[in-house]
């Protein structure tokens, strides 16, 4: 997941809320230069209640009933109009994100900050202005780097044996492009892929533009909710047909803070935490923790850290939670872990396809799977759900 936007929006704020990583913050554009990297979790209840059992997960952590599956991020330098030039720290900050299934658009919500991070008076600068300049940066980055190939491809895709989607294939997986990305692009775009050399510069930005989203989506998250201003831009965002989930990262930073040093009792997500420990707070802590709580917890529901990075996964990447098991009768694996592990798959992941995230071998000698809720038998075709519990029978071990 990568962490982007213009400087100075609250990035590396919401990257070490998410991930308690150190990094560095300030109020001034660049303060992050190298980027940073670090694990989150989404957030899901676990199955374990549901089947009567006590867990020992290996690959996610289990809380008070609450799955954790980690997620790696990366907050990303600030980005300003022309990056795809090479303007500001350009590239370098785009090359960062070719791996990324997916961004996390930190906007300014209040209005506080230009279109290069600057301070300006609250209200000024347009958010909705700062979602179009990265969407744009972002398809244009993408447009030059196929741009020198795409008369060729195009060219060789009409006269040649090689499809366009082969090429375009191999020419963009190091942007994490797959083909059902580049199908999916075609049937949206209308454009016709045995013509592409009649295709108009107009045509293959748009083609390019499709892709962008289809290959990156976006979850815009309106950070700063504390300020005045920031409400109305809300609305206005929310208007614009996109996902945009409200956030105060500062305020979600401190609680984590506070949490970690068991100062506070508080979970990430949480509508609300109990002060544990008020002797070792001082009176200016105490305030700060109870504006928290009025003006962000109570009026927003949360701090939208957490709410972002699930709706993230779970809505934007449309994926689901699944829990392989090696032995049904006890739920665990040839360790005797119950639940050891919670894989987060793409909703349409079939039972053969996540034998095949498993391992390879896995996948190759897939014979049968069972569900465990209804002991069912089920076959490679079978459309995962949700929370599933599924044990694989395979003619082929795990090394
Ligand atoms: N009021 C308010 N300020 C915030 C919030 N989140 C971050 N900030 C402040 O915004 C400023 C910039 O934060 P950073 O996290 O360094 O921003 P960045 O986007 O990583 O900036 P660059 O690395 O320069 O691109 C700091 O002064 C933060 O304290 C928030 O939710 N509310
Ligand atoms: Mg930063």
């Amino acid at each position: 997941m990568g962490i982007v936007g213009k400087p100075n929006t609250g990035k590396s704020t919401f990257f070490s809320a998410a991930t308690l990583v150190l990094a560095e913050i300030a109020n001034y554009p660049f303060t992050t230069i190298k980027p940073n990297r670090g694990i989150g979790y989404v957030r899901t209840p676990c199955v374990h209640e549901e089947f009567s059992v006590t867990d020992n997960p290996s690959n996610s952590l289990c809380m008070n009933g609450v799955r954790l599956i980690p997620v790696e991020f990366i907050d990303c330098a600030g980005l300003v109009p022309g990056a795809w030039e090479g303007r500001g720290l350009g590239n370098q900050f785009l090359d960062e994100i070719r791996k990324a299934d997916a961004l996390i658009h930190i906007v300014d919500a209040s209005g506080g900050t230009d279109c290069e991070g600057r301070l300006c008076k609250l209200g000024e600068n347009d958010p909705l202005e700062d979602v179009k300049f990265l969407e744009h940066e972002i398809t244009m980055w993408m447009a030059n780097i196929l741009k020198k190939d795409w008369p060729k491809i195009a060219r060789t895709a009409e006269t040649e044996t090689q499809d366009l989607l082969t090429m375009l294939e191999e020419r963009l997986s190091g942007l994490g492009i797959k083909r059902t990305h580049l199908f999916e692009t075609l049937r949206k775009s209308g454009l016709n892929a045995e013509k592409a050399t009649s295709w108009s510069d107009d045509d293959y930005l748009r083609f390019i533009d499709t892709l962008r989203q289809v290959s990156k989506p976006i979850l815009i998250v309106a950070n700063k909710m504390d300020l005045p201003t920031s409400q109305d831009n809300l609305e206005r965002l929310r208007k614009s047909n996109r996902l945009v989930i409200p956030a105060c990262a500062e305020a979600e930073l401190a609680l984590r803070r506070a949490a970690e040093k068991q100062l506070i009792d508080y979970r990430p997500g949480d509508c609300n935490f109990r002060i544990n420990a008020p002797e070792r707070l001082n009176e200016g802590q105490i305030k700060a923790l109870e504006k928290i709580r009025e003006k962000i917890l109570l009026e927003l529901g949360s701090t939208g850290v957490q709410d972002a990075i699930n709706t993230a996964y779970f809505r934007l990447l449309s994926m689901i939670t699944v829990y392989p098991v090696e032995d049904l009768e006890h739920l665990s694996d040839h360790m005797g872990r119950i639940l050891p592990d919670a894989y987060l798959v793409p909703y349409g992941t079939t039972a053969r396809q996540l034998a095949y995230i498993i391992h390879t071998e896995l996948g190759q000698g897939f014979i049968y799977a069972i569900e465990a809720r209804e002991k069912k038998r089920i076959g490679e075709d079978y459309v995962l759900k949700d929370r599933d519990v599924i044990s694989i029978v395979s003619a082929r071990k795990r090394a």
